[in-house]
């Protein structure tokens, strides 16, 4: 009946820049929070609800915001994640008609834009499921592996070499914390601005396994405050991935061009859009520019 059309919020554009533009005032509300941004772990939220994704059986990815529950919070690829979900529920509160899922993702386009990144064009659409949906454990990469564990983890989300490297850019931003994943320092000097360095430092500086306590980590000659992960390293020892890295390295526009294709292409992993979508994705306004 009409009464009951009615009562039904259709969300539109306007509703959603709303939700951006409350999220990304609140990104640097905690000057004591890691480097004054909860950028990164933004982003690395939406990476990791979305990398859980496989292509052959559908199964993961980012429909779905399953994170919320045990298992999955309890992976240890999501440690310290907490964070940034918590951010977020204030948001969902103030705007309870975005679910979770699409609210996760967006989090991630607002932080990287925010971050004097790359547009990030947007599709809501995804649809909250039940802990039944948790993906298992190991569906993430695993830092201390090398070249063929990020082939196998990435090819299984449909991935390339080219998109492999493009998406490590990532690294850029944030930083590693003992307390989350047992590795420690950021990749970057500058952790709260998406930039092409993490590709440059990566071939520019020489990298030395770091002498301490922790997992092995490599640290640059220079400042030894820097850092890499085996994984990082793996995309210059391995020649396919080290010419997408020279040409990041390079090319700072081309990185940004190509990282924000394959960031949307694994934001919407698995995320069954409706058809009818009349108005295309969706662009929001960076509150910077
Ligand atoms: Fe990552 N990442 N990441 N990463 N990551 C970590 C932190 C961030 C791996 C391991 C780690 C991507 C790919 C990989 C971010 C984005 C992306 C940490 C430290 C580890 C370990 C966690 C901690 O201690 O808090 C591995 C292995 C891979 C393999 O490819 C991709 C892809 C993306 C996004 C597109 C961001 C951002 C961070 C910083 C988080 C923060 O809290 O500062």
């Amino acid at each position: 009946s009409a009464g009951e059309t009615k009562g039904i919020f259709t969300p539109k554009f306007e509703d959603y820049q709303k939700v951006y533009n409350a999220i990304a005032e609140r990104l640097e509300e905690k000057e004591d929070y890691d480097d004054g941004s909860y950028g990164p772990v933004l982003v690395r939220l939406a990476w990791h609800c979305s990398g859980t994704y496989d292509k052959e059986t559908g199964t993961g990815g980012s429909n779905g915001a399953t994170m919320r529950f045990y298992p999955e919070s309890g992976h240890g690829a999501n440690a310290g994640l907490v964070a940034a979900r918590d951010f977020l529920e204030p948001i969902k509160q103030k705007f309870p008609w975005i679910t979770y899922s699409d609210l996760w993702i967006l989090g991630g386009v607002c932080a990287i834009q925010e971050m004097q990144g790359p547009t990030i064009p947007y599709r809501p659409g995804r649809m909250d499921k039940d802990m039944g949906a948790c993906t298992p454990d190991g569906r993430l990469p695993d830092a201390k592996q090398g070249n063929k564990h990020l082939r196998d983890i990435f090819y299984r989300m449909g991935f390339n070499d080219q998109e492999i490297v493009a998406l490590s850019g990532a690294h850029a931003l944030g930083r590693c914390h003992s307390t989350r994943s047992g590795f420690e320092g950021p990749w970057t000097f500058s952790p709260t601005v998406v930039t092409n360095e993490y590709f440059k430092l990566l071939l520019d500086e020489k990298w030395t396994v770091k002498k301490w306590d922790g997992p092995k980590q490599y640290e640059d000659m220079t400042s030894k405050s820097l850092m890499m992960l085996p994984t990082d390293m793996a995309l210059v020892s391995d020649k396919a991935f080290k010419q997408w890295v020279q040409k990041y390295a390079k090319d700072e526009a081309l990185f940004f061009k190509d990282f924000s294709t394959v960031v949307t292409k694994l934001f919407e992993l698995g995320v069954p859009f409706a058809e009818t979508t009349e108005q295309g994705p969706m662009v929001f306004k960076p509150t910077t520019a």
